[in-house]
């Protein structure tokens, strides 16, 4: 029914998980990025940007981008229970939480470990990502104080596609001075997303590990 198309520990962790939780068979292809095979001529016909993740479906149809895909597949899949109902109360903070995560959150830790698609100059490079780390600082506090006042689960009692979102974007805050999980309410966040099945499948199936 579907293929992802993936490298270990990128943007596709999310969807990974989500498919993981869905239970369909799937078929993993996984994209060594190190040798810029994100970048074959095959793979430019399915994402033209070059980029981890893509989603194949119904044997010819492609979506690519993170958010894209997991609001597809959570919608396609009502019966998981990883998103709100259409229309639902829940469903508007859902979709800001989605919304703040890829264009805010992710696009700052694009700045810090892309700083060259951004800036010329390794002192202007070094410059951008010492403001994306404190920028992210920021931002994790912000969630860390939201989850405080209206956890446990960015949008309250139940947990849904975008604390997957925020827990994969929180992994790859590991090696800043400030990673995510010094955050005490994302770091409760982060072990209870660990618990979930799709979620820690996903981490295994990468080989990859999410320390706290
Ligand atoms: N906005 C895209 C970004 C995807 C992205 O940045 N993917 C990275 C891995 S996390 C990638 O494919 N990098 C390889 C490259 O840029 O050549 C999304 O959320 O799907």
């Amino acid at each position: 029914m579907y293929k992802l198309y993936w490298s270990p520990g990128s943007a596709a962790m999310a969807p990974h998980a989500i498919l993981e939780d869905i239970g369909v068979p799937y078929e993993l292809i996984r994209l060594d990025t190190a040798k810029g095979e994100q970048h074959s001529s095959d793979y430019l016909k399915l994402n033209p940007h070059g980029r981890v993740p893509t989603l194949v479906y119904d044997g010819e149809w492609v979506v690519y981008e993170a958010t894209a895909i997991c609001l597809f597949l959570t919608e396609r899949h009502p019966e998981v229970g990883l998103a709100p109902n259409l229309g639902s109360r829940d469903r508007a903070p859902f979709l800001q939480w989605m919304a703040y995560l890829t264009n805010t959150v992710q696009e700052a830790l694009m700045h810090r470990w892309q700083s060259e698609q951004f800036i010329d100059g390794v002192d202007h490079q070094a410059e951008l990502k010492r403001k994306a780390e404190q920028r992210l600082a920021g931002m994790f506090r912000f969630i860390d104080e939201h989850l405080a006042k209206s956890g446990p689960y960015l949008c309250g009692a139940r947990l849904y596609a975008c604390d997957y979102y925020a827990v994969m974007l929180a992994r790859w805050t590991l090696a800043l001075t400030r990673p995510a999980q010094t955050n005490p309410h994302v770091n409760r966040l982060i072990r209870a997303v660990l618990e979930r099945p799709g979620y820690a499948r996903m981490l295994k199936a990468e080989e990859i590990e999410q320390p706290v």
